[in-house]
């Protein structure tokens, strides 16, 4: 379903399979392809150390993004481009050929079986809160600011991609 307001969307994107950087770029493009969806910014990609997970170092990104979809309409899309890319889910956290997470969609809060609002963990999760903070450094997360959050992240690795 659609409506006629113009939800503002994040979506965090990650790989550690194959050409994570090609792989992000062309998922960039897929989801901004996306009927009823425009693309408004991506952050810098950034490699990241696994947090809670194994295999080679991610990289990372979150783009805004505004959408006529419903939280779960988009979802549905989200998780149709990771089928595309060719994701399996073997175990929760392994390693991925690409993942779509919707972090944020307006102020909605949800808590339901197949999608929680604020996404649960992302305010523990410098590959999150460091590209977030790039396209929206003033945001305001129920945990605290970005920044707040970040200096508590310190020891997962994250640099920015040249
Ligand atoms: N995603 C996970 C678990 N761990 N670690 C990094 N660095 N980047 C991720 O995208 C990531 C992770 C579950 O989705
Ligand atoms: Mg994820
Ligand atoms: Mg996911």
């Amino acid at each position: 379903m659609t409506a006629t307001h113009w939800a503002t969307a994040y979506i965090g994107l990650g790989a550690n399979l194959g050409n994570a950087v090609s792989t992000l770029i062309q998922a960039r493009e897929a989801l901004t392809g996306l009927s009823s969806v425009r693309a408004v910014a991506s952050s810098p990609f950034y490699r990241t150390a696994p947090v809670d997970s194994s295999g080679p170092d991610y990289v990372n990104a979150v783009i805004q993004l505004q959408t006529l979809l419903s939280p779960h309409d988009l979802l549905a899309a989200l998780q149709k481009i990771e089928l595309d890319f060719g994701r399996e889910r073997p175990w929760r956290n392994a390693p991925r050929t690409l993942d779509l997470d919707l972090l944020l969609y307006d102020n909605v809060t949800l808590n339901d079986p197949s999608l929680t609002l604020p996404h649960p963990r992302m305010h523990e999760r410098a590959f999150v809160l460091q590209p977030l903070k790039n396209l929206a450094p003033d945001l305001m997360l129920a945990q605290g600011s970005i920044d707040t959050l970040l200096a508590k992240c310190v020891d997962q690795g994250i640099e920015p991609l040249p």
